[in-house]
């Protein structure tokens, strides 16, 4: 069998929200989008994912989706969509919608007939009812967005499981109707001619029906991973996916290598391929992510490589990623948006697109786009955020304590107007943003990477072009090297009779690169494909690194 195309793609993530507003209410929309694929056409790009464009009442920015066969009004109508569609195809690029289906709003249709009656009500399975035990919650689990993740519902004295906000109720797939109907809706996007699918907190859909109290308090281990997840994609796949040539992604929260083998190892008939988030939680000291902390780059070495490693050995796939729209900025998190900019910026573009996986660039992240560094609390918009505030000051924290995690951890550093130009907040918009432009936005936008050849956009550019040019980018095993050094991240690429060689210097400051004596490389001569400085060194055996440094040599 051929290698699948999406093996070899690269995929933009876009937040509609926040991309490009063509009517002057602040909000982005489809037609917006329109106007920009050919900025991304030129950009390289095969597949555009796009954030829920269904209608919602927008509480957590259309993850709370309440109706999957329309489009939210604010971004236009379905003959947009399939204008969208159209012009994206017409530039042989692909389109995958993200979808939601471990919980609907509150407002969708469904709930409102569920929430009705416990008796006769087909809609009454739909989601997850309980009973209170001893006047509180059914359980202790807590929503991940702070609080419990149970609602008391006064119609019929019963509590529904929320593990999102309190309007995200989570649907029940031990019902085969539930499994069915959401089976119909993928249908029905895909007929329509789209390429895939981005698929949110998949992982969570299969809840253990003991509905035990966690003694941690947290009761993700009750539903992450769960006991009928595997049996549920499979029959996804057999229902939906098998009839089509598309990509899937997963989102896995809080999963394993193991379980992330088995939702993407083709065998399988599951995903093509697997978000996971544990190289990201580098910066939460102790799991805690609401603390303000620098990253443990061991860690990000060692998780990084022990996914490639076994992933690989184990016929997964990886989607890879730094950014996207619940994550801060990357060069804001591990590069520096001050002083080293374009070379941080550029150095962990290489580290993403150099590995084994299908690579995805968040909006904004081709020019390095940073955190806005908020400063009150009314400039933040997320649900999760103002939840936060609202929770950690009851707790006792200060304000101004507050805020500053705020301003390293919040979902919204990744949610400002993209940056186009040095036009009034950064072209996005002729009116009011619903949330700020990051005040940046008159050196670090489009228009002007676009008018650079020394830009970020110009090397991520290159870094897809070679993608394309070289298979060992795709298919070469992946080998750690100098695995205790304190700030370079470098690893080799095998194929049978090449390597690539990948050196990141991590940091602000010089050092040295001793190619390891272990490795042969006898006979092999080295070519640089990409670096983010003019002259870096031909010879790759012994490397004064500058600060950012970023090299990667073919070795043949
Ligand atoms: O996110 C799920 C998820 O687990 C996160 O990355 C989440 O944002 C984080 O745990 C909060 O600390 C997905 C979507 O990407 C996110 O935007 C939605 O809010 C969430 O699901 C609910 O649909």
């Amino acid at each position: 069998m051929s290698s699948p195309w999406w093996k070899k793609s690269v995929v933009y993530q876009i937040y509609p929200k926040s991309f490009n507003d063509t009517t002057g209410n602040g909000v982005g929309d489809l037609q917006g989008i329109i106007n920009k694929l050919d900025y991304l056409k030129k950009l390289g790009v095969d597949v555009v994912w796009l954030t829920p464009i269904y209608k919602s009442p927008q509480r957590d920015n259309g993850y709370d989706i309440s109706d999957y066969f329309s489009i939210h009004e604010e971004y236009g109508t379905m003959e947009d969509f399939d204008l969208l569609l159209k012009e994206a195809h017409n530039r042989d690029m692909k389109i995958i919608m993200d979808i939601v289906v471990n919980h609907t709003s509150t407002e969708h249709e469904w709930f409102y007939k569920s929430m009705g009656s416990k008796e006769d009500n087909p809609y009454r399975d739909f989601y997850i009812w309980k009973k209170g035990k001893d006047g509180k919650a059914p359980t202790n689990w807590e929503s991940k967005f702070g609080g419990s993740a149970w609602e008391y519902d006064e119609t019929t004295g019963e509590y529904y499981l929320h593990l999102f906000d309190v309007t995200q109720a989570d649907l029940n797939w031990e019902n085969e109707e539930v499994r069915n109907t959401v089976y119909h809706m993928m249908n029905f996007w895909l007929d329509k001619g789209v390429d895939g699918f981005r698929l949110d907190v998949i992982n969570l859909i299969s809840k253990d029906q003991s509905f035990t109290d966690d003694p941690t308090g947290d009761g993700r281990k009750y539903y992450t991973d769960g006991p009928r997840i595997h049996e549920y994609l499979q029959e996804m796949n057999k229902e939906v996916f098998s009839k089509y040539d598309i990509l899937t992604v997963g989102e896995m929260s809080s999963t394993t290598i193991d379980s992330c083998i088995k939702y993407s190892n083709p065998e399988r008939n599951e995903l093509s391929m697997t978000f996971n988030f544990h190289h990201l939680k580098v910066d939460y000291p102790n799991g805690d992510k609401w603390t303000k902390a620098d990253f443990d780059f061991q860690s990000l070495k060692s998780i990084l490589s022990t996914w490639q490693v076994e992933m690989n050995k184990g016929g997964g796939w990886n989607a890879l990623f730094w950014c996207n729209h619940d994550q801060p900025r990357i060069v804001s998190r591990l590069g520096n948006d001050e002083n080293y900019h374009k070379e941080s910026a550029k150095m962990l573009a290489t580290t993403i697109h150099t590995m084994q996986g299908t690579p995805y660039i968040y909006q904004g992240e081709e020019f390095g786009m940073t955190n806005p560094k908020f400063s009150r609390i009314d400039e933040y918009r997320d649900v999760e955020s103002l939840n936060i505030f609202r929770i950690k000051k009851e707790q006792g924290m200060s304000e101004e304590e507050i805020l500053e995690i705020l301003k390293q951890k919040s979902r919204d550093n990744a949610r400002t107007p993209v940056q186009w130009s040095s036009n009034e907040h950064g072209g996005f918009t002729t009116g009011t943003p619903w949330i700020g432009v990051a005040s940046n936005y008159k050196d670090i936008n489009a228009e002007n990477a676009m008018n650079d050849k020394d830009s970020i956009f110009y090397f991520y550019q290159k870094l897809i072009q070679l993608r394309k040019e070289h298979d060992i980018i795709t298919n070469g095993d992946f080998q750690l090297i100098l695995e205790d050094h304190d700030t370079i991240f470098s690893y080799i690429r095998n194929s049978d009779n090449e390597k690539l060689l990948v050196i990141n210097n991590f940091y602000g400051k010089e050092t040295t690169f001793h190619f390891p004596s272990v490795v042969d490389v006898d006979g092999l001569t080295g070519e640089i494909l990409i670096s983010n400085y003019q002259d870096s060194p031909a010879d790759f055996k012994n490397i004064a690194l500058r600060p950012y440094e970023s090299i990667v040599y073919l070795l043949k």
